[in-house]
């Protein structure tokens, strides 16, 4: 064994390890960056989405994401998240009147092979109807490691049937990594 070459790979592994898990994989999560087709910088909505940044309520900072209706959707694509390893998505939200309707966020590669899914219903005030106008913390890890996609896409949606009801603000999105498996990270570095 080269030990000059074995410890130049555990020194690589180890500031890898240290950029990766200090990484917010969302651009713009706070949604402070004012632009483009939702108000947001590097934030979009197709035909469907009615959502746009408000400054009315805000988790941190001076704007969040708002959504009116059910239907309402908003979006980003990420193609540089580091594959091999386990992610944790998190989001402020507030929500208002939510009736036979869910809101949903997501982190999905683009083959859905991989995918954290997060129920607003999952905090508990929120199955329970009581969690209006106030922010919660939604949170949740992938089961498993993360594959190689060509892109991911974050992804927030509120969801409801003909005659659902609600509205939903959004802020301090992350999607950070966790678990670093250090075999993976070989595997991925030579
Ligand atoms: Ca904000």
């Amino acid at each position: 064994m080269n030990f000059s070459r074995s410890y130049n790979n555990i020194l690589l592994l180890l500031i890898l390890s240290f950029q990766i898990n200090c990484k917010n994989y969302i651009y713009n999560p706070s949604f402070e960056i004012l632009g483009g087709m939702v108000g947001a910088d590097g934030w979009n909505a197709d035909t469907y989405g009615g959502c746009y940044v408000v400054s009315s309520t805000a988790h941190t900072g001076s704007y969040s994401m708002h959504g009116s209706k059910p239907g309402d959707h908003f979006w980003q694509i990420r193609s540089d998240l580091f594959y091999g390893i386990k992610y944790r998505l998190t989001a402020w939200i507030k929500v208002n009147n939510i009736k036979n309707a869910r809101l949903l966020a997501t982190a999905e590669s683009s083959d859905y092979q991989s995918s954290i899914y997060l129920y607003h219903d999952f905090i508990s005030e929120c199955a329970d109807g009581t969690c209006n106008d106030k922010w919660y913390q939604l949170t949740g890890e992938s089961l498993t490691n993360f594959k190689k996609a060509s892109h991911y896409v974050i992804s927030i949606s509120l969801r409801g049937d003909e005659g659902s009801t609600g509205e939903f603000w959004m802020d301090d999105i992350t999607l950070e990594p966790i678990e670093y498996d250090i075999l993976n990270a070989v595997e991925v570095v030579t």
